[in-house]
């Protein structure tokens, strides 16, 4: 059966998670191979980690930097924003962090657990872009320890872009999950909106996930294959 094809439609969200990135070279999150299980959350990503061992903290973001630097947008991140191109209305909400979808063109990118570029100065309240890698400075003029502006576990997600996020899914009228295993809350929960708007859905992922049953089209290959499918 012809996946339906993004040509019918006007007002496209599309909800990435780490499975758009990996043709990228960036490791998901949980699976073979994922950050964690190299990596304990709880020692490298979390408040209670950073403020415990902030120079810790850093090495681990610090090889994220290093590795994501010298990644590039796959095949798929450039199909997402070729569609924003064409249909303006188009709306990009990810889980990473990475910032490929940028990279590859996309605008006004809902970055829901923050970006891997950006830090924070706590003390002092601001907020600034920082693609150095490794960081050039893991301390503000002010003395205190800049953080990762990352959502990490325990954290609350930004309202505006929950705001932003649910607006642009109760109005979709197709909605493109791509590579999320939809494990995580409160962002697993936000596709549920596109479904009680009525919007067509499809879920792009190598395989059966915990939230499939909730989507029309399951779609099982790679993220840039299924997404060119739905663009023949
Ligand atoms: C909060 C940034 C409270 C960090 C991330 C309700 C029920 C149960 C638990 C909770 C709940 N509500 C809250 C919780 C707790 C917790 C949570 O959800 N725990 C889970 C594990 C049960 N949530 C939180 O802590 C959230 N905060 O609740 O705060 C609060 C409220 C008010 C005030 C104060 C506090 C914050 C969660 C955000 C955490 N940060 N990332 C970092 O990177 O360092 S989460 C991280 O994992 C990702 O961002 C993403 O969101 C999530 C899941 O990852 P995925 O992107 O889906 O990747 P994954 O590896 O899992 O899967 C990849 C998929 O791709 C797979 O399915 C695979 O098959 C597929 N794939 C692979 N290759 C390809 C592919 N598909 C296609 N093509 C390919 N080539």
């Amino acid at each position: 059966m012809t996946p339906p094809q993004i040509k019918d439609f006007h007002r496209i969200v599309f909800f990435t998670g780490a499975g758009m990135s990996a043709e990228s070279g960036i490791p998901t999150y949980r699976g073979q191979g994922g950050v964690w299980s190299q990596y304990n959350w709880e020692d490298y990503a979390c408040q209670d980690a950073f403020e415990r061992d902030p120079e810790k903290v850093w090495d681990f973001h610090d090889t994220r930097r290093r590795a994501v630097a010298a990644c590039a947008p796959n095949p798929g991140h450039l199909a997402v924003a070729a569609v924003q191109r064409d249909r303006p209305a188009t709306v990009v909400i990810t889980q990473n962090i990475d910032g490929l979808h940028q990279l590859a063109g996309a605008s006004s990118v809902i970055e829901l657990h923050g970006s891997l570029w950006r830090v924070r100065c706590d003390a002092e309240g601001t907020i600034h872009d920082d693609r150095s890698a490794p960081i050039a400075a893991r301390r503000c003029g002010c003395g205190a320890y800049l953080r990762p502006d990352i959502v990490w576990f325990g954290d609350a997600l930004d309202p505006a872009n929950m705001r932003r996020a649910i607006a642009a899914l109760a109005g979709c009228d197709l909605l493109v999950s791509v590579g999320t295993s939809g494990v995580v809350y409160p962002a697993a929960d936000l596709p549920r909106r596109a479904m009680k708007g009525g919007a067509v859905t499809v879920e792009i992922n190598l395989e059966d996930t915990p939230v499939s049953d909730l989507y029309q089209h399951r779609l099982r290959g790679k993220a840039s294959e299924m997404l060119a499918s739905m663009m023949a």
